[in-house]
């Protein structure tokens, strides 16, 4: 297959004065920081959707980014995309990828028709990444753009249509085991309601976690030794998405023994919609040991809904990257660029300058964490800021010793509380800052 993008070179890493707009800035992949290679704390991946297959139509306008590399045969169209994903990620520097099972093959007429091209494609990018050493971060089934999934996958009031998503899903498990992917990711697509009127909340439940359970059983069965991930979103495309956030997940989670397969996969678009800020979703799955993957992005504070930009916002990526140094960093999750360019950025290159912004963003917004951490006067703070808990009551009430009856005695003898200090939220922030810009 010859060269794709053929007017772009490499992209090299020339430092934070290059103004040479093909090069990483502050990406050297093999630089090690906090201990380890820059590649290996990132771990970024091309998300297969967006970049391969995203060509910038909206629910006004058709599609502005050609895809189909001048061919017309629809398999020979997938065929270049496999081409041309391995020849971004090379020049990009990009070590893994991820994707739904119809971003690698479309849909033909029938289940078996349909499998027999992913079986097809997967062939190829078998040997793609044999000659390339590029892995799968993770793969997905889409259960969602078929009509069929109009009322949803698992959750759908038609057990006809729960037995195709289990046919659907149990193949794109078998292409991600034979890829060797550390991860599948279950995105609730569909799974949520319009209103409450027509829908049995209780019944869509318990279906979308019998579907879960049967993955994981289906997928160890098989000799998948990676995580389970539920990406969390609140709304879009339905009014009320299932897994609405991390903590509406983990409960999901728990009351159905599901806790122990599965992690999160944090998208930095979807937290925002849910009204948390991106750090805040990191941070409730790192507190409760669910910490997995991430989609990266960002969204546009102005608009309501999941716009997927590309991330270039540096206060999010420095507080993203403190989360990950201090939940032990990545295992078997990565970064993946759930993101696209815009809809009027639809030139091969604009590719590259979005991969570029959001390599370069988390690649500084590491350097910075580290250094936050370095610095450690933000943690020194917060440890002191909970010392009363060290000694004298504050001890006696972790350890569980001060009973109801202890305190009371404790408050009585105190008359009132005078020991509170200050929060010093804009002292913390001038350092944040001091430490961004120097
Ligand atoms: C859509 C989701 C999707 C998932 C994978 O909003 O972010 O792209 O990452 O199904
Ligand atoms: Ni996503
Ligand atoms: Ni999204």
């Amino acid at each position: 297959m010859k060269e794709i993008f053929k007017d772009i070179p490499k992209i090299k890493y020339e430092g934070s004065k290059s103004t040479n707009p093909l090069a990483f800035r502050y990406y050297n992949p093999d630089e090690i920081i906090g201990g380890k290679p820059m590649r290996e704390q990132l771990k970024f991946a091309l998300s297969y959707w967006h970049t391969m297959c995203g060509d910038g139509t909206d629910m006004f306008g058709a599609g502005t980014a050609d895809k189909c590399f001048g061919l017309t045969d629809s398999m020979e169209i997938y065929k270049a995309k496999a081409h041309a994903a391995f020849e971004l990620m090379e020049k990009l520097d990009i070590d893994y990828f991820c994707f739904h099972d119809r971003d690698i093959a479309p849909e033909a007429d029938n289940l078996s028709q349909t499998n027999a091209r992913l079986d097809e494609i997967t062939n190829l990018l078998e040997e793609l990444m044999k000659n390339s050493g590029k892995k799968l971060l993770w793969g997905t089934a889409n259960c969602f753009t078929n009509p069929r999934y109009m009322h949803g996958a698992a959750t759908s009031c038609n057990a006809d249509v729960f037995a195709f998503a289990a046919a659907q899903i149990k193949k794109a498990v078998e292409i991600t085991v034979r890829l060797g992917g550390d991860g599948y990711v279950f995105w609730g697509g569909r799974e949520g309601y319009e209103t409450l009127l027509n829908t049995n909340m209780g019944l869509e439940l318990d279906n979308m976690a019998r579907l879960m359970r049967m993955t994981v059983e289906y997928a160890r069965s098989i000799g998948f030794k990676g995580d389970f991930y539920i990406e969390p979103k609140p709304k879009e495309p339905t009014k009320h998405q299932y897994d609405f956030d991390t903590a509406t997940v983990l409960g999901f989670l728990r009351k159905y023994g599901l806790d122990k397969d599965f992690k999160m996969n944090i998208e930095a678009n979807h937290a925002t919609l849910a009204g948390h800020t991106f750090q805040h979703e990191l941070r409730v799955a790192r507190e409760n040991g669910v910490f997995g993957s991430i989609d990266a992005n960002q969204g546009d504070m102005l608009l309501g809904w999941d716009t997927d930009q590309f991330p270039t916002n540096m206060y999010d990526a420095v507080l993203c990257m403190y989360e990950v140094i201090k939940a032990g960093g990545f295992t078997n999750g990565g970064l993946n660029f759930d993101s696209k360019a815009r809809r009027s950025s639809f030139e091969d290159e604009d590719i590259f300058h979005s991969y570029i912004a959001g390599m370069d963003t988390f690649a500084l917004g590491l350097r910075l964490a580290h250094k936050l951490i370095e610095d450690g006067r933000m943690d020194q703070f917060v440890e002191d800021r909970y010392s009363s808990y060290k000694s004298g009551i504050g001890a006696d009430i972790v350890s569980g010793k001060a009973t109801m009856a202890d305190l009371e005695k404790y408050a009585l003898e105190m008359g009132d509380v005078t020991t509170l200090k200050s929060g010093r939220q804009e002292y913390l922030e001038n350092i944040l800052n001091s430490i961004m810009f120097g």
